[in-house]
């Protein structure tokens, strides 16, 4: 017979697990033994929240669960960032972890802490299971929970006595059913809300539409309404990927011209969250909505809109583009035809700014020309991960991947090395960039040991302008030029990585680049420590995102939010 910790592994094997991100601790070590038995790879991390963070890029990735296992107490308390970024990006990962053995409880035990209690916000999920009866059972719901079937999709988190993992499993409680995968959910809305949806797009003179996490696998049916409305699309770090570069309607440069100008908006799986003004009036002045989404957030956060449409985003957008096919549409062709040619202005000053971009007055390289470089260097399959402040900023702008991850609408710095090492894990045989600011990069430095125990081929480019700079431009902004506590100078990342058994070297020149990125994507894993100008602004800061303003994210549409609800500055508060 066997113990509850074999059927907690043989569940994961059975909904198609092929790893379980992890380290190591006396109350989960009996899962560790019978997931290596069913030949499920354990990933063993230096920290656990590293192991959520690359729980979620292999889900993001892959599509397949991803699965951490942390061990009680301080291992479950290190994760938190991980889940917590996990529940704001609505990635579906299942934290496994242990607690105390039941005679204990309550007792004052080694690791003890109230686990689910703590964690509950933030996930999808959050019990302590106690009795073999309802293991399978409640693993089951877990999962489901995570995936978010008919709710919204986020992290289950899960932990089991250690000495229940110990405890056979009587045959009884064996319920093969709840090995079973489940099939997709499919929902359909109402005849009449289509129709009412329909009704609106055939009439917009300039048409928006925006997707999220809710979208993927809806590519076909989004190409379809794209093309058949003749519109303008603009993705979001959820969807990136979903809508080629070079399609007609993909406008990257344009969002707050679009935005302010579309007279009818189509939402497909997004919440309206920060980045999208929270669907504010003051920022979508003009616009009817068609929101489509199966979670309430995706239908009706923040703002309501002329017609929700509840259901699965691929059906939904099928009818939706037959029913408009039979149609002539009505979009304002000047409109789009001049939106584009502006964007693909700004686009070519871009590259311009790429390939030419002066060193600072520090005489340091520009961060464009580094990523200039790194975009000649990558294929087209390659797998982009961004993370920082200013220098995130500059390389969500500056590099195209149809794979793109970052900090999210979490900024949740540090995800960079974590989320980097499960990409190159799921797809050894793609090229893997990790874009790195020098202080993010440093939350979770150590796990280039991970990366190269576990032979994960990433390049990580770190841009070396020795500080938190985003933070540092805004003090000697906002606070009369004093900087305090925003330097990070002496840090050698290159020396850092040889002592870790990573090829490591440093860059100051851009033309010692090319080369340098070539030996480090023969040799990966490898590290470039970057030095790079302290005097760049990036878009974000230019936005005014670091300022943290009052109403809204950025300072144009915080004074636009301001005047629209009568909010003098003066008076404010
Ligand atoms: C975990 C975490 N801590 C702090 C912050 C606040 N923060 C946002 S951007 C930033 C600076 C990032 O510096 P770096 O990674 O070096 O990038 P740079 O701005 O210098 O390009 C900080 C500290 C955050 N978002 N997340």
């Amino acid at each position: 017979m066997e113990d509850v910790a074999h059927f907690i592994a043989r569940f994961l094997k059975e909904q198609g697990v092929d790893r379980v991100f992890s380290l190591c601790g006396g109350h989960i070590l009996p899962i560790w033994d019978p997931l290596h038995r069913l030949g499920i790879r354990i990933i063993d991390v230096r920290d656990e929240r590293a192991a959520v963070h690359m729980a979620h890029a292999h889900r993001e990735l892959t599509g397949r669960l991803g699965v951490a296992l942390v061990t009680a107490g301080p291992g479950m308390t290190n994760a938190v960032t991980g889940i917590a970024n996990a529940h704001v990006s609505r990635a579906p990962v299942l934290v496994i972890s242990g607690v105390p053995p039941r005679p204990q409880e309550n007792m004052g035990a080694l690791q003890a802490i109230p686990q689910a209690e703590m964690i509950r916000p933030v996930t999808r999920y959050a019990r302590t299971i106690r009795k073999a009866e309802h293991v399978l059972r409640e693993l089951d719901e877990a999962v489901a929970c995570a995936e978010g079937h008919c709710g919204e999709p986020g992290p289950a988190f899960i932990d089991f006595p250690t000495d229940l993992l110990r405890e056979e499993m009587p045959g009884a409680f064996i319920d093969p059913s709840r090995f079973r995968a489940r099939e997709p959910v499919r929902v359909t809305p109402t005849p009449e809300s289509i129709r009412a949806a329909v009704d609106i797009l055939r009439r917009a003179k300039r048409p928006l539409v925006i997707s999220g996490r809710g979208a993927r696998g809806a590519e076909e049916g989004l190409l379809k309404i794209l093309d058949g409305l003749g519109c303008i699309y603009m993705d979001t770090a959820e969807s990136r990927g979903l809508v080629p570069e070079d399609h007609p309607a993909y406008m990257p440069a344009m969002r707050g011209r679009a935005m302010q100008e579309a007279d009818a908006v189509l939402t497909v799986g997004r919440t309206l969250d920060f980045q999208l003004g929270y669907g504010s009036r003051a920022v979508f002045p003009n616009a009817r909505f068609v929101r489509i989404g199966l979670a309430a957030g995706e239908l009706r956060g923040n703002r309501r809109a002329d017609v929700e449409l509840c259901g699965s985003a691929p059906e939904i957008l099928e009818t939706l583009a037959s029913m408009l096919a039979g149609e002539t549409p009505v979009t304002d062709r000047l409109w789009v035809d001049e939106m584009r040619s502006v964007d693909r202005e700004r686009r070519r000053g871009l590259l311009r700014k790429l390939g030419e971009s002066p060193p600072g007055k520090d005489g340091a390289m520009h961060p464009y020309r580094l990523l200039g470089h790194v975009r000649d260097a990558l294929q087209e399959d390659a797998i982009v991960v961004a993370d920082g402040g200013d220098f995130l900023s500059f390389a969500r702008v500056a590099l195209s991947a149809g794979a793109y991850l970052d900090c999210g609408a979490f900024g949740c710095l540090g995800v960079g090395v974590p989320f980097g090492i499960a990409s190159a894990l799921a797809f050894p045989e793609r090229q893997v960039a990790v874009l790195s600011g020098d202080g993010s990069f440093g939350f979770n430095a150590i796990e280039l040991d991970t990366c190269r125990r576990h032979r994960a081929r990433v390049v990580f480019i770190v841009a070396n302008n020795a500080g938190w700079n985003i933070e540092r431009n805004d003090q000697k902004q906002a606070y009369g030029g004093r900087i305090v506590g925003t330097e990070l100078e002496g840090c050698d990342y290159a020396m850092l990585a040889r002592s870790l058994g990573v090829h490591g070297e440093r860059i100051e020149r851009p033309g010692d680049l090319p080369d340098a990125l070539k030996r480090a994507l023969d040799q990966a894993p490898a590290l470039l420590d970057v030095i790079v100008t302290r005097d760049a602004q990036s878009p974000d800061a230019v936005a005014g995102l670091p300022g943290i303003p009052d109403r809204q994210a950025l300072s144009t549409w915080d004074e636009r939010e301001k005047k629209a609800q009568g909010v003098s500055p003066a008076i404010e508060y």
